[in-house]
């Protein structure tokens, strides 16, 4: 497992390594703070997920290298700004001073719009072998990270700060935050690998359960992880009021709510047979992981 892990994030290092170059012209910073968040050390999960979907949905992966490379580059966008002073303010990430605080607030604001401008950048130039497929991916990527995904997510996170929500919130806030892209990263490797709309749905269960119990992961090392294994602060979600799966349910229940989801999630691959054993054991090993 942590084989594979690697060596797909070292395929997905390289592709993004070409796709953003450093640039010797007179905005040059700009290429600078874009890479210095992107080769920071992420897991590069999304890429990961995306990728082994198409492999279990019968596709070449290989093929779908450009819109792995664009939701990771949107995904760090989005850690960029939620870094920011005017969200989480937070100093640390991926174990490396946050972008605003290398490079100044202006700067970083600007890094994270521009690896969203690059994202959709490569995917419009994708010439892949199915045009409408192409383009309901590319909206599929647009979704996830909008108003009805991810950011909206981020919207009702801020919203709700101070102030204790219904687990039911608290599920619609995480769905949306940490799960659109999680969703459309593997929805997008079905749907590239012309995967019929059974399958496609199959996915989507799958993913939609994934990214609950990772996110009441996440909770859970903000609260058992240390420093040194997150690369962030840990308590930061307690210190900023912020709704967890912890903070609502304590941490026993948590761990069995993560469980529950995982489990949700592998029986939504059995229309895959053993094709799905990859992702099953990724499920597995996230929602154990410690970092
Ligand atoms: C600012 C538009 C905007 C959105 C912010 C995704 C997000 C919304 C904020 C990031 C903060 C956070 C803790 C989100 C929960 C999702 C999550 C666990 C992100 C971290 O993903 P990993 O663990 O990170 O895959 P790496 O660094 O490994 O890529």
């Amino acid at each position: 497992m942590k084989e594979i892990i690697k060596e797909r994030a070292a395929q997905i290092d390289k592709a993004l390594n070409e796709y953003l170059p450093s640039r010797d012209n007179p905005q040059s910073v700009i290429y600078d703070a874009m890479r210095y968040s992107l080769f920071a050390g992420g897991k590069r999960l999304r890429p990961l997920l995306m990728l082994e979907t198409a492999k279990m949905c019968g596709g070449d992966e290989n093929e779908i290298i450009p819109f792995a490379c664009s939701m990771e580059m949107i995904h760090t966008y989005s850690l960029i700004h939620d870094d920011l002073p005017a969200m989480d303010n937070d100093d640390l990430r991926r174990g490396k001073p946050t972008s605003h605080i290398k490079f100044g607030e202006a700067i970083a604001i600007l890094a994270g719009d521009a690896l969203l401008n690059k994202a959709f950048e490569i995917v419009s130039e994708y010439n892949g072998a199915n045009p409408q497929r192409t383009i309901k991916a590319i909206s599929v990527l647009a979704n996830s990270s909008g108003t009805e995904g991810m950011i909206g997510g981020q919207i009702v996170d801020i919203e709700s700060e101070g102030h204790t929500i219904s687990s039911d919130k608290l599920e619609y806030l995480h769905s949306l935050k940490t799960g659109a892209i999680i969703r459309s990263s593997c929805v997008i490797g079905a749907l590239l690998s012309d995967a019929t709309d059974e399958k496609i749905n199959a996915v989507d269960e799958f993913a939609k359960n994934l990214g609950i119990a990772f996110q009441i992961q996440d909770d859970i090392l903000d609260v058992t992880g240390t420093e040194d294994e997150l690369g962030k602060p840990i308590g930061s979600d307690a210190e900023e009021n912020k709704n967890t799966y912890v903070s609502l349910f304590g941490l026993e229940k948590s761990k069995e709510l993560s469980a529950l989801y995982s489990g949700k999630a592998k029986d939504a691959l059995s229309v895959f047979g053993d094709k799905a054993e990859f992702l099953s054991q990724l499920t597995d090993y996230l929602i154990n992981r410690k970092k």
